[in-house]
């Protein structure tokens, strides 16, 4: 419980930490911060800013389309929206701005996930989410989306995307079972 309210409010910081932050990590809710860090880690391993916070499409709409509606202005140039069970959250905030929004469904309980899934990936046609795998992969290739939106203007990140890239195929070929 104690790490959980840790979280919360690191989450919080986080909005005045970084206030050219390029992306923000939204989600539903606190219980959704221990999946949705791995997000956040990630972008940190690319030392991209980024902005950490916990709206509701249901328990707080207004809050979730005012911060859709200004994430423009704000500078944010990717929205990563993750919500679990028929909470909808990325579909809310990518109807309230142009920006990519990134859909992360969240494992639930009752479900496993395929509603989280569902309720992110199936829009209708005209408002786009670009919806990631269910839980933790989904999380991390979110953020990894996201850096590969952002290196289409900046060369520094294509080529840290690229050694990641490497990095990672020299981890396999080096692997040996025994
Ligand atoms: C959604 O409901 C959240 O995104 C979360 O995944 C799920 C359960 O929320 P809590 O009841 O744990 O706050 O809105």
């Amino acid at each position: 419980m104690a790490a959980k309210k840790r979280t919360s409010n690191s989450a919080s910081r986080s909005k005045t930490r970084n206030p050219k932050s390029l992306v923000a990590v939204v989600m539903g809710s606190q219980s959704d911060w221990e999946t949705m860090k791995h997000a956040s880690d990630t972008l940190t391993q690319f030392g991209i800013e980024h902005e950490s916070r916990v709206m509701s499409a249901h328990r707080s709409p207004s809050l979730a389309s005012e911060f859709a509606s200004n994430a423009e202005e704000r500078g944010f140039e990717v929205i990563i929206g993750a919500a679990g069970g028929a909470a909808h959250l990325a579909g809310v905030l990518a109807a309230h701005t142009t920006l990519p929004v990134l859909g992360v469904p969240m494992r639930s309980e009752a479900l496993n996930g395929l509603d989280s899934l569902l309720s992110t990936v199936q829009m209708p046609g005209g408002i786009p989410v670009a919806s990631l795998a269910i839980g933790k992969p989904g999380a991390v290739n979110a953020a990894l989306f996201a850096v590969a939106i952002l290196a289409n203007s900046r060369p520094e990140l294509r080529e840290k995307l690229h050694r990641f890239r490497e990095l990672q195929e020299q981890k396999i070929r080096a692997t040996v079972l025994s």
